[in-house]
């Protein structure tokens, strides 16, 4: 497994739509093991293809609190099938908006339909935080922040700091 480069907002590639995967075969595994790693030490709970710079429509996700005990889930092609009417509120953050966080308002509970790491199909149907996680994965594949979700003031004043803070870097590298 390899640990791989997570890109940050303002990176045009995260914004990219993602193409589904059209056979779950070794290849991809490959990927959905190298995206577990880089997950597990970044840490986050979540993470999405496209953060790796790899436009598919794949993400890995593991909610469990104990880090011994690892409780990785695998989603391809995942599709909303449906979601509740009641709206739940969960402070986000995202890998490729380090630093960041903020109140976020989404459907509590979800349903999709998708392809495990074995290329099955499969439905699975969440609630909570795991239905949050999901939905913020999913609009990821869709090339969607949640910083999208915020006004356009507190959105400018996030994207400005972290392009700051990517050229105070670069500055510092070269
Ligand atoms: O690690 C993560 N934590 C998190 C917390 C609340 C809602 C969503 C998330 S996902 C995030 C990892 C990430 O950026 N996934 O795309
Ligand atoms: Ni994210």
């Amino acid at each position: 497994m390899t640990v791989r480069k997570i890109l940050t907002e303002p990176d045009p590639i995260l914004r990219q739509k993602s193409q589904p995967v059209d056979k779950v075969d070794d290849l991809t595994r490959k990927l959905m093991d190298d995206m577990l790693e880089t997950m597990y030490l970044a840490p986050g709970i979540g993470l999405a293809a496209i953060q790796i710079g790899v436009p598919k429509r794949i993400i890995v996700l593991d909610i469990s609190k104990d880090p011994e005990k690892k409780e990785p889930m695998y989603f391809v092609n995942p599709v909303i099938v449906s979601t509740s009417k009641n709206n739940i509120t969960y402070e986000e953050g995202c890998l490729s908006v380090p630093g960041q966080f903020a109140e976020i308002d989404r459907p509590d509970r979800c349903h999709v339909k998708y392809l495990d790491y074995n290329g099955n199909y499969k439905e699975f149907k969440s609630e909570g935080l795991l239905a949050t996680c999901i939905q913020h994965e999913i609009d990821h594949l869709e090339g969607i922040l949640f910083i999208d979700y915020l006004s356009n003031l507190k959105k400018s004043m996030i994207i400005k700091k972290l392009s700051k803070q990517k050229k105070e870097l670069e500055r510092i590298v070269v």
